[in-house]
């Protein structure tokens, strides 16, 4: 049976990005589509009616919603390609905690930097350096998080990389001073196709976060 995959997303969500790498990574063809998430479409609705929010892999009818949970579907049902998490079970519970944690810090800083002003910004920024310093140790001497091949932790976590021109811009910081190594594993991601062809260009990121950032801040 040919197998129907539709991903409701967003462009410029890091969500829906490490679905977009997944599935780019498996060779599956889908349709995309972009969701206008002030006027959700009724199918967004319908397939993830407790969140209500994007990404949602709608496999055959059938919706699987939040994204870390839609990357290991894709891993285990498209499991004769590119394997995404490794097979031993100690190091995938080590991929599933580093991945939670890109899950639970990263995007709480990055909300405060383009949500935030003076003092509260400030903060927002001395954490997200503090949670990229932690990653940056947890890679190491290592080419990617999983070792010799990019994998579920590298997916998890380079979607955020889109954003991260636009919070030097609005921190007034450079991540590459900050974490040079760091940024060697983000241009190392970046030679692999499945994520060069998915990361938004980070000029258009930027002018979404100034944009989106209007909403929270009088400057
Ligand atoms: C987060 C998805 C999310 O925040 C996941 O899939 O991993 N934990 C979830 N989606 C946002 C867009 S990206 O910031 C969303 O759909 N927001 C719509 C809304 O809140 O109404």
């Amino acid at each position: 049976m040919a197998e129907e995959v539709i991903l409701l997303d967003f462009w410029p969500s890091p969500f829906g990005m490490r679905v977009r790498i997944a599935l780019a990574e498996k060779g599956i063809s889908y349709q995309y589509r972009d969701e206008n998430l002030q006027d959700k479409s009724p199918l967004l609705l319908q397939m993830n009616p407790v969140h209500k929010k994007i990404p949602v892999l709608v496999h055959n009818g059938k919706p699987i919603c939040e994204s870390l949970n839609i990357v290991q579907y894709i891993d285990e049902f498209w499991n004769g390609k590119s394997a995404l998490l490794p097979s031993d079970p100690y190091q995938r519970a080590q991929a599933r905690f580093w991945a939670d944690y890109t899950d639970k810090m990263i995007y709480p800083c990055i909300r405060g930097i383009y949500t935030g002003k003076g003092e509260e910004q400030e903060k927002a920024k001395k954490e997200f350096i503090e949670v990229l310093k932690v990653l940056e140790g947890e890679l190491g001497d290592k080419p990617y998080f999983g070792g010799d091949s990019f994998g579920f932790v590298d997916l998890s976590f380079v979607p955020f990389c889109s954003w991260f021109y636009a919070m030097e811009e609005l921190g007034k910081f450079s991540i590459e001073a900050e974490c040079p190594k760091l940024v060697g594993w983000v241009q190392r991601c970046m030679e692999k196709e499945s994520v060069a062809k998915t990361l938004p260009d980070q000029h258009k990121v930027c002018d979404f976060v100034l944009q989106l950032r209007k909403k929270f801040v009088a400057e």
